[in-house]
């Protein structure tokens, strides 16, 4: 019985710790000390012992049963001063888990081109996203009215400038920092811009309106669309672990002279088509050419001198087919089940 009585002690101590609440407290003296509690149903058998063994026990449960009440007392008044003291904070309370993200696959992208671009000795440079009408268009030889304007439906910003134009417009493409790259830093140069593009499209598998590219530029002496090969075969080997099939054929951009398109084998289905591709077994992806002497005038550049070869990515393309993403949209979604793969 002495026993018994020791275990039930130190059993009762140990759960009063661990009490939160009044009423849970309450319950638990209830349950020990109340009148069909389990310290009266061990001195129950009491009846049957020996008078100098009921004395013992007899003692043995008082003084049990006052240790208990004032466990009992002790954790009601620490609950009661929690309670009324607002400022308490129960550290030993379970904290809120904090959920871990991951870096956006469109993040990881540039990353992964920054680090490949690096290492073939080009900067990487940032450029405004608001930009003027004179660096998106004018000085990549695309003047007002001209009708190469139309190819990429802009957002302009309804905001005048000191001289009364609508000017400002949210970059549709990469291609405005080559001017501000040659202005600023002169040939020769090899640079790159990876970063947001905006334009009024209907969107589609293939076509948003927020988009990401990354430009590429390299200016010096004798450079070649060899130069161009070269380099982007060296990116895409470096980006995907399978092959890519790729696809040149001429396109036209008003600041390069001598243009070109990129188009990638679909990587979801081999080339066998199917909606991401438009059903056409290839994604446009880069479009490229020689400088055009006029933008490397607007720059500062002398072009009897030097030459370059420029590029736009359709980076978001590109996280589409390394990724087998069959929907562009899905990159700008926020959608956490989508964002959760990567
Ligand atoms: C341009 O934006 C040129 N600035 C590229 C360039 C740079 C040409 C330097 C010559 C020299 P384009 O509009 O074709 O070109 O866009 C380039 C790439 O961006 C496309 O090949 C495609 O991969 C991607 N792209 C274009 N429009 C969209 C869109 N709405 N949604 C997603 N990606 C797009």
């Amino acid at each position: 019985m002495i026993n018994k009585l020791e275990q039930l002690k130190e059993e009762a101590i140990k759960k009063i710790k661990e009490i939160k609440n009044l009423d849970a407290l309450q319950n638990l003296e209830k349950q020990y000390l109340g009148r069909k509690g389990e310290l009266t149903a061990i001195l129950r058998g009491i009846a049957d012992l020996s008078i100098d063994d009921k004395k013992k026990i007899g003692r043995l449960s008082n003084e049990v049963k006052n240790e208990l009440k004032e466990n009992f007392l002790k954790i009601k008044n620490i609950i009661e001063a929690r309670a009324s003291d607002a400022s308490f904070v129960d550290v030993s309370l379970p904290g809120k888990t904090i959920e871990q993200g991951s870096v956006h696959p469109i993040s990881q992208m540039i990353n992964d081109l920054d680090d490949l671009f690096s290492k073939m000795g080009f900067m990487v440079l940032d450029g405004p996203e608001l930009e003027s009408d004179h660096y998106n268009f004018t000085a990549l030889n695309i003047p007002a009215d001209h009708p190469a304007r139309d190819m990429q439906d802009t957002f302009y910003i309804d905001k005048e400038n000191k001289k009364g134009e609508l000017d400002m417009v949210m970059r549709t493409h990469t291609s405005p920092m080559q001017v501000r790259a040659m202005q600023k830093y002169g040939a020769p140069l090899r640079c790159v811009v990876p970063g947001r593009v905006f334009r009024n499209e209907a969107t589609d598998a293939t076509h948003d309106t927020t988009f990401d590219q990354i430009e590429g530029l390299m200016i010096g002496e004798d450079i070649s669309l060899a130069n161009l090969s070269a380099v982007l075969k060296e990116v895409l080997h470096g980006l995907f672990d399978e092959e890519l099939e790729v696809r040149i054929r001429p396109g036209y951009f008003p600041f390069v002279e001598l243009g070109l398109e990129f188009d990638v084998a679909c990587t979801i289905c081999k080339g066998a088509k199917c909606p991401a591709c438009k059903h056409t077994g290839w994604l446009e992806m880069i479009g490229a050419g020689m400088v055009h002497p006029e933008v490397l005038k607007y720059g500062g550049i002398d072009s009897k001198k030097y030459s370059g070869f420029a590029f736009g990515i359709g980076l978001t393309r590109l996280a589409m087919m390394k990724h087998k993403i069959d929907d562009i949209r899905l990159f700008n979604s926020g959608d956490l089940k989508f964002l959760k793969q990567f």
